[in-house]
């Protein structure tokens, strides 16, 4: 027995090597870009105060709030113990937190107090970024509240919904509404315009009723919602197609007897990710409705702001797994030192923070835009740039974050597979950031659109002003390779454009992904090498920008030159897919 005291499993059973975890410190000090980029555009005291104290308090209290979300999911309670039905969904007391702690901060009402003038966007943003990654998913509510509150104020704010935007935009806890977003029928998500069977039923007061059945709707306890129908006519007839569908706001209500109104809440879903949030499938059985607009025009405007809402995750998601690992990689020792020290292991996170650096500079030029463009500063170049890199951006960053994520849990090694480290939920929330609110192809397929649309305009906008984004580098000489590799690849598209658009529509199809992501990559790489420029510039960004101008920028030309896009290549790809 004597002896076996000195043995280090004798005793504990368990040895007495125990790993440090990982530590989340203020999200905003521990970001260094965050805070020049802020420094460089917005270095207004109350704005960066305000960021400094949220980010303490995001990594002192908030954060434990996310955890108890995806803890505790919600949960659907069909009937009563009486045989009522009620579809009560049962969400946890931090989900709940959440909401209150959204309306406090200002989390959607900055966007719209716009005490920041054109900067007010990036202010709401940065500061969603700081709380994305602890917010248990409350920011995908927030998105859609933010873009109902948009839909609602370019279609002019008059009775009844006056009273909602207000709602909408406050800071008080006990009036703030959240709203839905309900689009996606079985037949169609990204095909709205044919999957949309539900109707909306005329009534004789000049109201109209609901019937219909929504696929997916998130954050789905919301006190409003925006959503897609078809108006019948009075032989009961509709239109068909994207003409047509209108756009209705109802409000979510209960009886006296507590049933919601014109709703029964078939099931909840099953997710991958998203696990905090309550996803439910809809049955509308006569929801009163209020407010008729124009369908997917009206619309539009929602996707614009969720879709910069999903870049904001995105970013935050790839930010956040970077600082954990980083982190953690001064307290994990393997091969008898840190992986601090181990050359490779650094390579592989400084090739996460430069995918994160370029992503973000990508966000919050979007955020920039659509700043200017809510106090009237827009020109027609940003306006233009507005419209076409919202897609680019969002799906770009998407897919972003499910690599660099990916990528950051293996840097955990085997702990990072492990459920109650928490870090295995933040891959299951970004896979769904390249989904909804349009998938990759279907985003790609946009951007082809606004293109077709602006005549080619938005295009001469985006050269324009990437090419103006370098304008400054001579003054940075080590900057020399990144520049010429922009400048070259910027040439390459313009050529490209120019020969795709003698091809048949089918040619830009297929390359619509390859092009997406050539103007996201040349784009970034300008932003990065504007930054590098900047006088309160570090030679970290300067590093940055030459790391991400060394990988293929336009690879819609390099897979031009392999043929890809020809008419023998489809029948090609249908073969090896079903060989
Ligand atoms: O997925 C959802 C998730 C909710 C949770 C939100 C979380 C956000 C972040 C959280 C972070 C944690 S909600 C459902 C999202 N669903 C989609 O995104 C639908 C995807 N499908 C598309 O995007 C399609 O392209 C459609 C449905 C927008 C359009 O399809 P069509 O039928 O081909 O439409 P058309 O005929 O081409 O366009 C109809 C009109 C046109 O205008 P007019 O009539 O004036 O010619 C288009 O120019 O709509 C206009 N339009 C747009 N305008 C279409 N798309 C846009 C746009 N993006 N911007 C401006
Ligand atoms: P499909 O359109 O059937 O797409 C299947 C595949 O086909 C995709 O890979 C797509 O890229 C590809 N594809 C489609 N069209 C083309 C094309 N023309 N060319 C090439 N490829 C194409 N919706 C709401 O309205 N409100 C919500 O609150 C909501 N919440 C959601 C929450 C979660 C967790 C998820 C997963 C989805 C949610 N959605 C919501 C639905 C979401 O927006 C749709 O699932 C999404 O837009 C895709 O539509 P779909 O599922 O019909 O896929």
């Amino acid at each position: 027995w004597e002896a076996a005291s000195y043995l280090p499993f004798s005793r504990t059973r368990i040895g007495s090597f125990f790993q440090e975890s990982p530590t989340l410190k203020n999200p905003f000090l521990e970001d260094a870009l965050l805070r020049a980029y802020l420094r460089r555009h917005l270095p207004e005291e109350a704005v960066l105060e305000d960021l400094c104290r949220f980010g303490e308090r995001v990594a002192k209290e908030v954060d434990s709030w996310g955890r108890d979300c995806e803890l505790n999911p919600p949960r659907l309670v069909n009937f009563d113990p009486w045989g009522r039905r009620v579809d009560h969904i049962v969400t946890s007391p931090a989900w709940k937190r959440m909401k209150t702690l959204s309306a406090e901060e200002g989390m959607v009402a900055i966007g719209y107090e716009r005490s920041f003038g054109e900067w007010s966007r990036v202010y709401q943003m940065s500061k969603l970024y700081i709380f994305s990654p602890s917010a248990g998913l409350y920011t995908c509510p927030l998105a859609m509240t933010d873009g109902a509150a948009k839909v609602i104020q370019s279609m002019g704010v008059s009775l009844p919904v006056d009273e909602a935007y207000s709602r909408l935009t406050t800071r008080q806890p006990e009036r703030f509404w959240t709203s839905g977003q309900w689009m996606t029928e079985r037949q169609g998500g990204s095909d709205v315009a044919t999957g949309t069977e539900t109707v909306a039923v005329p009534q004789t007061d000049g109201s109209y009723r609901l019937h219909g059945f929504k696929w997916f709707t998130s954050a789905t306890d919301a006190d409003m919602t925006l959503t897609l129908a078809r108006v019948q006519d009075q032989t009961g007839a509709t239109t068909p197609g994207s003409r047509g569908l209108s756009l209705f706001y109802a409000e979510v209500s209960r009886d006296e007897d507590g049933r919601l109104r014109g709703i029964e809440v078939q099931r909840l879903k099953d997710k991958l990710g998203t696990r905090q949030m309550p996803t439910a499938e809809l049955l509308l059985d006569g929801l009163p409705l209020s407010e008729e607009g124009r369908g997917v025009a009206s619309i539009a405007n929602m996707l614009t702001i969720t879709r910069i809402h999903n870049s904001v995750a995105a970013i935050a998601a790839m930010r956040r797994v970077v600082q954990l690992a980083r982190d953690y990689a001064t307290r994990r020792t393997v091969f008898g030192k840190v992986l601090k020290d181990h050359p490779l292991h650094m390579q592989t996170l400084a090739r996460m923070e430069v995918e994160t650096r370029g992503a973000f500079l990508l966000v919050m030029d979007v955020c920039r835009l659509l700043g200017r463009e809510e106090s009237g500063l827009a020109t027609q170049r940003d306006t233009h740039l507005l419209r076409l890199l919202t897609p680019v951006v969002k799906l770009y960053t998407g897919k972003q974050a499910v690599a660099v994520v990916s990528e950051g849990l293996e840097s955990f090694g085997g702990q990072g597979y492990i459920e109650d480290t928490g870090l295995p939920a933040l891959l299951r929330d970004a896979q769904v950031l390249s989904i909804w609110e349009g998938t990759t192809n279907v985003l790609s397929l946009d951007v082809l659109r606004c293109v077709a649309r602006s005549s080619g305009m938005v295009l001469h906008a985006y050269f324009a002003h990437a090419k103006s984004l370098l304008s400054g580098a001579s003054t940075v000489p080590s900057l020399a390779p990144a520049v010429k590799a922009v400048d070259g690849a910027l040439s390459e598209l313009q050529e490209f454009v120019q020969v795709a658009a003698t091809r048949a529509p089918s040619y830009l199809e297929l390359a619509a992904r390859d092009l997406a992501y050539s103007l996201a990559r040349i784009y970034a790489g300008a932003l990065l090498i504007d930054h590098a420029c900047w006088k309160g510039a570090s030679q970290s960004d300067i590093y940055a920008a030459l790391r991400w101008c060394e990988q293929d920028l336009c690879p819609v030309v390099t897979k031009q030159a392999k043929g890809c896009y020809d008419s023998s290549t489809p029948p090609l790809d249908t073969a090896l897919v079903y060989d």
